[in-house]
């Protein structure tokens, strides 16, 4: 550990870690589920920090949220209800709320301080919980999740943390099922699947779950987030039997309309790069397709 810098440091990427220098510790404190901090770095902007691990700074948060939302809401037509687990800092929901067709969102996070902490630290991420189509429920999604009337979403967006502490159950199959009963036919899930240079494990892990449950479609999705570890990170898109869904080719495109002007211009997602985020290198389309 280097004075002065934070290293972020955990048995999911052993023998490295990547390193932020910091200018001031800004929050530190412990919720019901986790360590919580947030420190001013000198190049990439407030950072938030769970349990030693980065969830998001100011300068890179656009690639993440942006991807996790507008890969899933831009492969249906007219998405209206949609669901997030997790994400507590509002970031996905800023990005839900830019679709106009969007007319209820409900929010599981886990954990109120991260809530708290975001609308303190990070305002321009938090904005999310300013829109009033917003509901925020404060609880664990994997029990959220079994309550769901069958056929209630057009779409579920799982921004979770890694699955070592309160996420680790909305890695597992029994909360897959769960997604998949809570979605219409059609409906399309995207959740946070790790990075390919590190977790090819966990990854196929979860590409035979999803096979068995959607009978829909099944992809992998990725893209680079630099202070995420090993600096990419993917997403599992799936669908449920009904209408296609091909979620190469969005039909739901957002680029131009880009609506709400109040959360500024998107920053990172286009449709070429909702494209092009499907294509794997070809250790990993080997283990994926395979499944
Ligand atoms: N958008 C920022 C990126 C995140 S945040 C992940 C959120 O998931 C956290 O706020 C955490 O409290 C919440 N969470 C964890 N477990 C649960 C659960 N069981 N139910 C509801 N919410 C939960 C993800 C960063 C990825 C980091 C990659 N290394």
């Amino acid at each position: 550990v280097i004075p002065g810098w934070f290293s972020e440091i955990s048995p999911m990427w052993p023998g490295e870690a990547h390193s932020l220098k910091v200018e001031k510790i800004l929050f530190q404190g412990k919720s019901d589920y986790q360590d919580v901090m947030v420190f001013q770095s000198s190049t990439y902007g407030k950072v938030l920090v769970l349990d030693g691990v980065i969830q998001l700074t100011e300068r890179d948060e656009c690639a993440y949220q942006e991807m996790i939302t507008h890969l899933p809401l831009c492969s249906i037509p007219n998405p209206k209800k949609v669901l997030v687990i997790g994400g507590g800092d509002g970031g996905v929901l800023r990005e839900v709320a830019r679709h106009s067709s969007v007319e209820q969102i409900d929010i599981c996070e886990i954990d109120k301080m991260v809530v708290d902490i975001s609308k303190q630290f990070f305002p321009e991420v938090a904005i999310g919980f300013e829109d009033p189509r917003v509901t925020l429920h404060i609880g664990d999604g994997v029990a959220f999740l079994k309550a769901v009337p069958e056929g209630t979403y057009d779409a579920v967006i799982v921004d979770s943390s890694d699955p070592i502490g309160p996420a680790q159950e909305l890695f597992e199959k029994p909360f897959f099922e769960s997604v998949s009963k809570a979605l219409r036919p059609g409906g399309v899930v995207c959740t946070q699947a790790e990075s390919i240079w590190l977790h090819m494990h966990i990854i196929e892990d979860i590409v035979v779950n999803c096979r068995q449950i959607f009978k829909g479609s099944v992809n992998y999705a990725w893209t680079t987030v630099p202070t995420y570890p090993s600096g990419v990170i993917g997403f599992m898109l799936c669908s449920t039997e009904g209408p296609p869904v091909d979620f190469k080719h969005p039909v739901n495109p957002i680029d131009a309309k880009d609506s709400n002007k109040s959360k500024g211009p998107l920053k990172f997602y286009n449709s070429e790069i909702h494209t092009a985020a499907f294509c794997l290198p070809s250790f990993a389309r080997k283990v994926i397709d395979a499944k």
